[in-house]
């Protein structure tokens, strides 16, 4: 609630802080000062809420901006997997499928859900589009882990879980966001 009120301030200050630009270079030249007689004894304690405003935007604004990059269903920035953080290239939908293709590439599965049916036995059809880096698939409840040198593809059967998710991942750069799943 309190966090709430602070960023509803935070976006009220930026919008505010931008035309008060031009004021902070303008004061450079005292000439140029406008407004009553008085406000320059309250220019400097103006200029430093001025210069707050304008960081608090720029702190605001990244914010804002990752917020909006974890939100994406067509993908494009990271969402977490489990516990693990994953650069998000999108979902597809492979319910009564037995085969589908998972491009590998540095670092990430696309897509990066795979949806499927409780229990659907599909094959995936890895391809490491990397140039010169080895990429792996490990699905670790079902003793998988396979590696796939670059420009290779390698074949591997899974199996859809029966409720909630199935975290895989490539074991070589699970910290670099590699990492999907198989939902239902
Ligand atoms: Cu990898």
């Amino acid at each position: 609630m309190g966090r709430q009120l602070r960023t509803d301030r935070l976006e009220l200050r930026t919008v505010r802080a931008e035309p008060n630009q031009g004021v902070v270079r303008i004061t450079c030249d005292p000439d140029q000062i406008h407004g009553p007689k008085g406000e320059s004894m309250r220019r400097p304690r103006l200029l430093r809420l001025l210069v707050l405003f304008l960081v608090l935007g720029l702190v605001a604004a990244g914010c804002s901006s990752k917020k909006s990059e974890s939100s994406g269903g067509e993908g494009g920035g990271t969402m977490t997997i489990g516990s693990d953080k994953a650069n998000n290239h999108g979902t597809k939908d492979f319910s009564g499928k037995d085969e589908a293709e998972v491009e590998q590439d540095n670092f990430y599965f696309e897509p990066t859900v795979l949806k499927g049916t409780p229990g659907q036995k599909t094959k995936l059809e890895l391809d490491n589009e990397a140039k010169s880096t080895l990429h792996n698939f490990t699905l670790t409840a079902q003793n998988i882990d396979m590696d796939v040198q670059a420009g290779q593809k390698v074949d591997v059967s899974v199996t859809f879980p029966q409720s909630g998710l199935l975290e895989f991942f490539c074991k070589y750069h699970k910290s670099s966001g590699m990492v999907g799943e198989l939902s239902v």
